[in-house]
């Protein structure tokens, strides 16, 4: 079987499971939000990468009931968390392509009853690519919801700082691309520093993802990001996990 062929019969067949990692804000030190990601467990296969799926679920459509699964499930799992953290949701630009976006996000707020504010969309700069207006118009829907919109994996596009300038995000998520090579990189130093600038200066938080190393965790808060997310903290992890790791105290 293609592995497209298996990818149709994934959600029927209940072989997605999110995995949630944590968000730290470093001042206040606790843990803030939590990222779903998404996990393909395949009887033969194993578990397949999101890196190795999610490209073949937006050519084929697939996207759309997946990403509709993630929301609802992301959702109703968070309404359940003993703290009223946020939770982040991937969104990729096949899935503003659909049109039934803003109502899957509001019908996976309704029926778990989570407070809007908690939820974080998390998007790329290619959402906003060619200065989408269709998209454009999409965010806004969905910002009038009530939910927060994150810039991820920021500085991999082109031109980031139009897109802050095009739509107003509630976090920057700055590339991991850049924490990888701290301390030691100095350019990564002074980008990290002047990303989180422009945040501190829009009234956004920033976050560093793919802490690792006490010592770039050092480096980044000397920098002035405000959240954390890597292994550093916690690697991904199953609901229950995250959940024990709430109870713990944040
Ligand atoms: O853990 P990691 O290997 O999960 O994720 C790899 C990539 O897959 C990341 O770029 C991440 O944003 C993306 N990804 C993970 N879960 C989802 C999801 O639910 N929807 C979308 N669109 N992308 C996801
Ligand atoms: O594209 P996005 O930022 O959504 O992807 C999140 C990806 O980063 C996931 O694949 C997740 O597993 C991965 N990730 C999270 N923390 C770390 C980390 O500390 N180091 C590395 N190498 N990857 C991480
Ligand atoms: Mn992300
Ligand atoms: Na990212």
């Amino acid at each position: 079987r293609t592995l497209e062929a298996d990818l149709r019969h994934a959600l029927p067949a209940g072989e997605f499971q999110i995995y949630y990692q944590p968000l730290v804000d470093i001042g206040a030190n606790r843990i803030v939000a939590s990222e779903a990601l998404l996990r393909w467990f395949h009887p033969v296969r194993g578990l397949v990468s999101p890196n190795d799926f999610i490209p073949l679920a937006e050519e084929t459509g697939l996207i759309t009931p997946i990403g509709e699964w993630v929301l609802r499930e992301a959702c109703r799992e968070a309404a359940s968390w003993p703290e009223p953290i946020g939770v982040c949701v991937n969104l990729s630009p096949a899935q503003f392509r659909s049109r039934s976006l803003v109502q899957s996000v509001l019908s996976a707020l309704a029926t778990s009853g989570l407070a809007p504010q908690r939820l974080e969309l998390e998007i790329t700069e290619s959402v906003l690519l060619a200065e989408n207006h269709a998209n454009l118009a999409v965010l806004h829907q969905l910002r009038a919801l009530g939910v927060c919109i994150s810039m991820d994996d920021f500085g991999t596009g082109y031109s980031s700082l139009s897109y802050l300038r095009s739509f107003p995000f509630d976090k920057i998520k700055i590339d991991r691309s850049f924490v990888k090579e701290l301390p030691e990189n100095h350019e990564c130093g002074a980008i990290v520093r002047a990303v989180a600038g422009i945040g501190q200066c829009l009234g956004v938080a920033t976050v560093a993802e793919g802490v690792e190393t006490p010592e770039q965790l050092a480096r980044l808060r000397e920098e002035g990001c405000t959240q954390m997310q890597g292994f550093l903290f916690s690697r991904p992890a199953p609901a229950a996990e995250l959940r024990r790791m709430l109870e713990g105290g944040c």
